[in-house]
């Protein structure tokens, strides 16, 4: 092997560009990628990465890119951090599987300890581990089934919970999650987001109406005794970073409770401190009865859990969860690392001063660039919403453009959306108040350049 500088949080926290980007090195890896690799597959920027660590990506041509995406959302503590890096060493050394099934190892017990202590509400919890996001939220659904008797899932507008079956059926967005995959799983039942800016009438009919509407279309089109849970993201991803306004997850899992409902936060990419609270839900206190982790647990190893209420977790018979892999020990050292970095750093401190620095800049920017129509989010968990000035059309043109500047300038910005019209902003929370700064310069050049 030949030597690569080491990634982590040693690595220099500096942009710098040596080649045009992607750079040959890179681009002769995308050719070799085209020949080997899946078309359905796809790259947001075709730079092939060899290190990584603080708020910064190396690249095979040796250019240093700033990172506003953290493999979305799943680098929180970092690439490379220390404390991970460290056990996942210890852990692989020592071995690299059993299958907790047949016999189990420390790690993810502690784990699920860990889960239980940091998700919200004092109640006793279990958990049970997964490695994806989209098997923890397909888990989910089966214990509230299970728990319920009941088959109906409700599931929202612009929601994405996944790409297997069931979490395509949840999954709101047709090109490029649905299209040409069906038939999709039955029984799940769509409703309207609390979407302020998209909210007819507006953020305040939002506010007034959201929960009303919701509650009516569950009471006329499938009957609360009927459904098993209701599932959301506290503030929607893929969907385009969508804040409800507050009142509306709370009064959501009050009507849960009444029906006998399992309310379901998907947490897996709000989750694990980058909304500026451990868990986003605790925003307004809300404590649902399971959630859904995944990306930032593990500071990168594939892991997914589901923490929920004791007695709805193991009302599942011996042997009704499980997978030859869910909490491998590697992912399960490397969760145990990137928690206690998260504890130990008040990963939460460092996303709140996130989105203090971020916000007044971006709605500055708004102020002198009417294309962005809002701005939003919550700590770490930013973006902003394009549309042509003035009107609520969608601006996917303009948001593509604005991500292409930024990642010629070796900035890496994420869209997303229902629309495309929402660029998002992720950092790793530990980046560097210098590179946060330099991000959103790039940015104000970006839309300068439109
Ligand atoms: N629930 C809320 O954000 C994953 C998807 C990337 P997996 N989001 C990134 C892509 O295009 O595939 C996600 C999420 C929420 C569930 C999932 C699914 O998590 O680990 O990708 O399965």
């Amino acid at each position: 092997m030949t030597a690569l500088p080491a990634g982590g949080p040693g690595l220099h926290q500096r942009r710098n560009l040596v080649t045009e980007i992607p750079g040959p090195a890179s681009r002769a890896l995308m050719d070799r990628r085209n020949a080997a690799v899946a078309r359905g597959v796809s790259t947001t920027l075709p730079v092939f990465v060899t290190a990584a660590g603080g708020g910064v990506l190396l690249d095979a041509d040796g250019n240093t890119l700033i990172d506003f995406g953290s493999g979305i959302a799943v680098a929180s503590v970092g690439n490379a951090a220390q404390a991970v890096v460290e056990r996942v060493q210890a852990q692989v050394a020592q071995f690299t599987h059993t299958c907790f099934m047949v016999t189990p190892y420390q790690g993810y017990v502690e784990v699920c300890e860990e889960l239980g202590r940091r998700t919200p509400g004092t109640h006793e919890k279990r958990s049970a581990l997964f490695n994806s996001g989209a098997e923890a939220v397909e888990n989910a659904i089966k214990i509230a089934r299970h728990n319920t008797g009941r088959q109906a899932v409700v599931a929202f507008d612009h929601a994405y919970h996944g790409r297997t079956n069931l979490t395509m059926a949840l999954t709101a967005k047709n090109m490029p999650y649905k299209q040409g995959f069906g038939p999709f799983a039955g029984e799940v039942y769509r409703v309207p987001m609390a979407y302020p800016l998209r909210w007819p009438g507006g953020p305040q009919a939002c506010r007034a109406q959201a929960l009303d509407v919701v509650r009516s279309l569950i009471h006329t089109q499938v009957g609360e005794q009927n459904v098993a849970a209701v599932i959301i993201e506290p503030i929607q991803g893929e969907g385009g970073f969508i804040v409800p306004p507050d009142g509306f997850l709370a009064g959501l899992a009050e009507f849960c409770r009444q029906h006998g409902i399992v309310f379901i936060a998907d947490e897996i990419q709000s989750g694990f401190c980058r909304t500026g609270d451990w868990f986003a839900v605790e925003h307004e206190g809300v404590v649902p009865d399971l959630v859904t982790t995944a990306k930032g647990i593990a500071g990168g190893l594939p892991l997914a859990a589901v923490t929920g209420r004791a007695e709805i977790m193991d009302a599942v018979h011996a042997g009704g969860l499980g997978g030859t892999y869910g909490g491998n020990p590697v992912a399960c050292a490397a969760a145990l690392g990137a928690i206690e970095t998260m504890a130990s750093q008040d990963l939460p401190a460092r996303a709140r001063r996130i989105g203090e620095i971020m916000l007044p800049r971006l709605r500055k920017l708004a102020e002198t660039y009417p294309v962005i129509a809002d701005v939003r989010g919550r700590g770490a968990m930013i973006a902003v919403e394009l549309t042509r000035p003035g009107t609520l059309d969608p601006d996917p043109a303009s948001t593509a453009a604005v991500a292409a500047f930024c990642h010629q300038a070796g900035l890496v910005v994420l869209t997303c959306g229902t629309f495309g019209n929402v660029l998002r902003f992720l950092p790793p929370l530990v980046i560097g108040e210098e590179l946060l700064e330099e991000g959103l310069d790039i940015l104000e050049n970006a839309f300068a350049s439109l």
